[in-house]
């Protein structure tokens, strides 16, 4: 079969009998897709041989690219020696094990307990089960509301999209009556007249009027991503998370910071909780902990929560077939050794990041950019019509999905977030790469702007 007949082939197959996640399935039953057929290096190629930059690290995971073959060894080594047992009934392996060790050096200090699971939502479950039982334990029972934020993604699982603040999906489903949402710290949006420092206190202390809402003595935890991903890359002006590091101390309210897109370099740091100099009690990760290779997630404990957690006890009620599945593990330990021998990570605010940065911020001048946001390896653009008003292109966000079309079909994925376009490329991007991903973004940027007449 040639090549064409091949992906005429899969296309159709692809529409027939594969419902995609968050898709339009009326739609895409009707139009199709690109088939990904291989990836190297930061690019990923579709089967009519179009090479793509990839702008957002697959799914803000790929950081280290598609080209790692310590992680292809680590895999096949232990795929033959230990394919897979479970941590279950008092076994362990050595890759969890290792693993465990390996999380514990490069985390927050804090951090000395890992519970091990496949994705983020799956971990953010876990986190719930976690606060209600430190809770539980202490005698305190009542305390078992959650606060997190509008617009927050932490996963798609019935209680991690309760956690999370996208109305569309709190529509399709019953969420959990304990979740309540406050505000996000968006200034461009939603900041009006305000100053970004004055915005930040605002919408942090938004958490405290609802924890007197609630009653202090119900509150168990608040959730948060350092910066906001999915959401549209919300960064947070300096003043909010020291707010709201006040507020959760004040209250004795857990902070669980969702690390899902931020750890592991993006922000500049290991950890967002680290650009933002703030303690969090639980630590939620995933994606790029196996440079989105296997499946792996977990929740880090901290000393403050395992100790209470361990001074009772009976059962933690509460597992995955595959949590610490030794392939994942062994993928893990790699991806996090090659980061640290190669210092990535210490190494990105001077070199890479610095740079997207410079290149990014350059954007801010189009006609159609009314912001740009960037910090570390992440960033995003919000997209008006006119800057002074804030006025957006068009109703819907059209005029961002337009500007994304025109990117992609020029060799460079983006993505559009309601107004906004965003990025995460691998953070093991050279300057040219950078170049290369601004050069063909503009391309997308000058159709928006002449579309729309600005
Ligand atoms: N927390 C955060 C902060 C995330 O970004 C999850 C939890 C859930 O992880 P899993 O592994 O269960 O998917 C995520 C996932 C998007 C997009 O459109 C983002 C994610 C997933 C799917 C789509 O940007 N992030």
């Amino acid at each position: 079969m040639n090549i064409d007949n091949r992906t005429a082939t899969l296309k159709s197959l692809d529409k027939a009998h594969h419902l995609h996640p968050f898709t339009d399935f009326k739609k895409y039953g009707e139009s199709g897709g690109r088939i990904i057929t291989r990836a190297e290096h930061v690019y990923i190629y579709d089967s009519d041989g179009q090479q793509i930059l990839d702008g957002m690290s697959g799914l803000w995971c790929c950081n280290l690219g598609y080209s790692q073959e310590k992680l292809v060894e680590a895999a096949t080594e232990q795929l033959y020696k230990l394919p897979y047992y479970n941590n279950f009934f008092n076994c362990s392996n050595e890759p969890s094990v290792e693993m465990a060790k390996t999380l514990v050096s490069v985390t927050p200090e804090q951090f000395n307990q890992v519970f091990f699971t496949n994705s983020g939502s799956e971990a953010n479950d876990t986190n719930i089960k976690l606060v209600h039982r430190y809770f539980d334990i202490l005698g305190m029972p009542a305390k078992k509301h959650i606060i997190s934020r509008k617009n927050a993604y932490h996963g798609s699982t019935i209680a991690a999209s309760s956690l999370g603040g996208m109305n569309y999906m709190h529509e399709q489903y019953r969420g959990l009556d304990y979740v309540h949402h406050i505000g996000q710290p968006y200034w461009y949006e939603e900041g009006g007249d305000l100053s970004p420092d004055d915005f930040g206190k605002k919408v942090a202390s938004e958490l405290e009027q609802k924890i007197l809402e609630i009653g202090e003595d119900k509150v168990a935890a608040f959730i948060a991503e350092p910066i906001q991903g999915a959401g549209g890359v919300i960064v947070p002006p300096a003043t909010y998370w020291p707010e709201i590091q006040r507020i959760c101390d004040a209250y004795d309210i857990l902070l669980i910071s969702d690390e899902v897109i931020c750890g592991f370099g993006r922000t500049g740091s290991w950890f967002g909780c680290e650009t933002y100099h703030f303690q969090p009690d639980l630590m939620t990760f995933a994606k790029g902990v196996t440079n989105g290779y296997l499946p792996l997630g977990g929740v880090m404990v901290s000393d403050k929560v395992s100790t209470v957690l361990k001074s009772k006890s009976g059962d933690f009620a509460h597992g995955l077939t595959y949590s610490g599945h030794p392939v994942a593990c062994a993928v893990g330990i790699a991806t996090i050794e090659i980061l640290k021998q190669q210092k990535i990570i210490e190494n990105l605010n001077q070199n890479i990041a610095n740079y997207f940065q410079k290149r990014w911020n350059e954007l801010a001048d189009h006609a159609v950019v009314g912001q740009a946001r960037v910090q570390g390896m992440v960033a995003a653009l919000d997209l008006v019509k006119d800057k002074s008003t804030r006025e957006r292109l068009a109703p819907d966000a059209e005029g961002a999905v337009f500007c994304r079309d025109v990117a992609v079909s020029n060799g460079v994925i983006v993505r559009a977030v309601d107004n906004n376009i965003i990025s995460a490329p691998p953070i093991i991007c050279n300057e040219a790469e950078i170049d290369m991903l601004i050069e063909r973004l503009l391309i997308g940027l000058d159709a928006t702007a002449k579309k729309y007449g600005v």
